[in-house]
């Protein structure tokens, strides 16, 4: 009897529950083949960065479809099209209304899982264009290569070289999709360059006009680089770290040959498990044969040794969550990253191989490698700018000499606006310079906040970098992007990242008189970002 009334029951709620899909299926967000393939690409161009490749959020929100959904549709197209103050940018410029209607639609439906890329893949991808000893011994060229910046463009997929005595474009080279960062070796001959898409190339400036010498894949996305710098393994191997699949793979440093690829999935440091654990800033030790190997979702810091790469040691440090790019103090010894979404930087002490401390901060610090100097109160400092909030925080950094303000907020300096990524100085240099390009207001995105450090007191300047260009006007804002200093750390240049159709420019500012000195000016500089200057790249020097 029983039996016969669940039964009965089963049946007259199965229509009810077919309904209710069928109502499901017809509320389901969906876009036809052609929007959707659009869309997956502006998301893996624009978005998979931050928010991760199956959405499950980083230094952006959760994008799942039972957090998007919950948004629904006019939300997220006023999110995508203003951006917030939290750091999400506005994409009102690049994108058309039709393009952010559908990509609010996209990131409501459910996410593709993209497939693996293992060693005969990354081997399949490997092209040795021109072998060892067929390589000059000698440099064929005159450029002065110490003051050469490998300069990023983001949007045509090249890298310009950009000879920094003459300001003149030396050569333009073709490299991966949107290249992240350029990395110099050890012997400051090749710059090893990364795109977004996992295409690794190394160039030789030894030759007469920059050649790239090899070519490897090491994934479908991918952010950092980096050689071995330690005494007797310089420039043996290259290490390259992937957002997917997660996993970092060492190369041999002169041929790109694939060797080992090493899987970061895991558990996170809240012991849960992370099936997208992204690889992302790693720096070269100069004390020990190791990698600082920082995974952006588990939160972990891996001290990686290449001595012996077929018996592979990682030490494994806790940190927070996600990690995210980060740079050594002036005494190579400590490394500090930023742990964004958990407004924390991360210090990991090199030498003990431990971490050293965790650093409560404003919301979301974003340094790029910090900037470097000597306070005139609390000595050594460290310094990062934010995404989510307008300081410059200031760490302690001498635990020798300075204990009492060693791993702590010494100071926090106002700048120009949130919405800020880089900050920058130079050890022949009395300035500090920040950027503040997310910032979807365009006064502040297209200045930068500069400080007298021996001065901090007297409060900062900001310049409009943008005005300095004289560009025509332009519906996209012209973010004024990522100081850098050229070898003698006396200019800093600063990118005008506009539209990728835009006209876009490079301002020198001469550094002690906060004036411009030259811009450059090309059709070929297509939205210019990161710059890398050999010297300062090959030494750590910021
Ligand atoms: Fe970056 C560094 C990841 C967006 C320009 N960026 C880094 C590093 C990581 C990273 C992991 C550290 C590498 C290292 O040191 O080994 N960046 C990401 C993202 O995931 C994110 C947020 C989204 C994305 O889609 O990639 C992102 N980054 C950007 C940009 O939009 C920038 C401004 C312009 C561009 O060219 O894409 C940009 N990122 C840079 C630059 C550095 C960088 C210039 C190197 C800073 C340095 O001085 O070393």
């Amino acid at each position: 009897m029983l039996k016969g009334l669940k039964h009965a029951l089963m049946l007259s709620a199965l229509p009810m529950a077919l309904a209710s899909a069928a109502f499901a299926q017809e509320a389901a967000p969906t876009l036809d083949k052609e929007s959707k393939e659009t869309s997956g690409k502006i998301y893996f161009e624009r978005c998979a960065g931050c928010h991760g490749v199956l959405r499950k959020g980083a230094t952006g929100k959760n994008l799942e479809p039972d957090a998007s959904k919950k948004l629904g549709q006019q939300r997220l197209e006023k999110i995508l099209a203003n951006g917030t103050e939290g750091g999400m940018p506005n994409f009102d410029d690049i994108l058309t209304k039709d393009e952010i209607a559908k990509m609010a639609t996209y990131i409501q439906m459910t996410p593709d899982t993209p497939p693996e890329w293992g060693m005969k893949d990354m081997k399949a991808s490997w092209k040795l264009h021109i072998p060892v000893d067929k390589r000059p011994t000698k440099q064929m060229n005159k450029i002065n290569l110490k003051n050469v910046f490998s300069v990023t463009l983001r949007d045509s997929g090249e890298v310009a070289l950009i000879d920094g005595d003459t300001k003149k474009i030396w050569a333009i080279v073709k490299t991966g999709y949107a290249v992240h960062i350029s990395r110099v070796s050890y012997s400051g001959r090749y710059v090893y360059v990364i795109g977004r898409d996992g295409r690794l190339d190394m160039i030789d400036m030894w030759t007469e006009t920059p050649t790239t010498v090899a070519t490897m894949k090491s994934g479908i996305d991918a952010r950092s680089v980096d050689t071995s710098k330690f005494k007797g393994y310089e420039d043996k191997y290259a290490v390259v770290g992937s957002y997917w699949p997660p996993q970092y793979a060492i190369l041999d440093g002169q041929t790109l040959e694939p060797l080992k690829i090493v899987s970061t999935r895991g558990q996170t440091v809240d012991g849960e498990y992370h099936p997208e654990p992204r690889v992302a800033s790693i720096v070269s030790s100069q004390i020990k044969p190791e990698w600082v190997i920082n995974v952006k979702e588990t939160g972990l810091i891996k001290l990686v040794d290449y001595s012996d790469i077929k018996n592979l040691k990682e030490v494994t440090i806790d940190s927070a969550k996600f990690l995210h790019d980060g740079g050594w103090d002036a005494s190579k010894r400590y490394f500090l990253v930023a742990a964004n979404a958990s407004n924390k930087v991360a210090v990991v002490d090199t030498k003990e191989g431990k971490l050293a401390a965790l650093v409560d901060t404003k919301s979301k610090p974003h340094p790029g490698r910090g900037a470097n100097f000597v306070h005139p109160k609390f000595g050594p400092v460290w310094a990062t700018s934010h995404l989510g909030a307008d300081v410059i925080t200031l760490i302690g950094t001498d635990p020798a000499k300075h204990k009492q303000y060693a791993w702590k907020v010494v100071a926090e300096l106002k700048n120009h606006g949130s919405g800020s990524l880089f900050v920058k100085t130079h050890p022949k240099s009395s300035n500090l310079w920040a950027d503040a390009p997310l910032m979807p207001d365009r006064e502040a995105a297209e200045s930068v906040t500069v400080y007298d450090i021996k001065n901090l007191d007297k409060g900062p300047e900001v310049i409009n970098v943008a005005k300095m260009a004289d560009l025509p006007e332009t519906k996209a804002i012209k973010r004024v992007v990522h100081g850098e200093y050229n070898a003698a750390g006396d200019e800093i240049w600063f990118s005008i990242w506009a539209g990728k159709t835009d006209p876009s420019a490079i301002v020198v500012i001469d550094d002690k008189t906060r004036k411009m000195k030259s811009v450059i000016k090309d059709p070929k500089l297509i939205t210019p970002t990161g710059k890398f200057n050999v010297y300062n790249t090959q030494h750590d020097i910021y």
